[in-house]
């Protein structure tokens, strides 16, 4: 199967259910920068009172921020041996994809997939609406999905040049999304 993986998708598809799942079934390393960066919030580190505000408006946090914690996630994995990974909700803009796809030449590494999870608009709202967490109020919801359009669908035609994406259906139970992922990775 293939094992270095990112997903991409709107937010409410479903990419942290679904990489966690592949993660433990087919022990991937899981880098959700979403996770991450709520962890430094929680601990109120100085990078997480950065990133409290702008994740409360449903924007995206500096490259800067992001990829000093991708790469030094990458290059501790690398250290101890290397392995399969699986990135969840990184990269989230193009300047993000050319710098992990600098930090990977580095590494000797390269993307086996890119795992595009599909939904529509009234779904994705509804899941979020119901997960309830600090940034999935409506308001903030429709801001998550304007940026989405604006900074990250264009990764979609980036990985598509490079031959890399996949597209998956995202509704269904979290069952059935998963053995169509698995299906797709072979
Ligand atoms: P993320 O943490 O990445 O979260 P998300 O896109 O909102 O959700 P995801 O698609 O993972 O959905 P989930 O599985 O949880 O981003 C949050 C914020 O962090 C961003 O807005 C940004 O500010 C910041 N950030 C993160 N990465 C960044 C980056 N690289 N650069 C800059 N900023 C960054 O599922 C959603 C809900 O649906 C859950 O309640 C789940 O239980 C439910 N669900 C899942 N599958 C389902 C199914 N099949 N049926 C019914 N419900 C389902």
């Amino acid at each position: 199967m293939k094992q270095r993986l990112l997903f991409l998708g709107p937010p409410g598809a479903g990419k942290g259910t679904q990489a966690q799942r592949l993660a433990e079934q087919q022990g991937l390393l899981h880098l959700s920068t979403g996770d991450l960066l709520r962890a430094e919030v929680a601990a109120g580190t100085p990078l997480g009172q950065e990133a409290e505000a702008v994740m409360a408006r449903g924007e995206l946090v500096s490259d800067a921020l992001v990829l000093a914690i991708v790469r030094s996630r990458l290059e501790q994995q690398a250290a101890a041996g290397g392995g399969g990974w699986l990135l969840d909700g990184f990269p989230r803009n193009v300047t993000q994809a050319d710098a992990l796809a600098h930090l990977l030449d580095e590494l000797g590494q390269q993307i086996e997939q890119v795992v595009l999870m599909e939904l529509d608009d009234a779904v994705l709202i509804e899941r979020l609406l119901a997960r309830g967490r600090a940034d999935d109020n409506e308001q903030v919801i429709r801001h998550r999905l304007e940026v989405y359009r604006q900074q990250t669908a264009p990764l979609i035609a980036y990985y598509q040049d490079r031959g890399l994406l996949a597209p998956v259906e995202a509704s269904g139970t979290v069952e059935a999304i998963g053995q169509r992922i698995l299906t797709l990775l072979g």
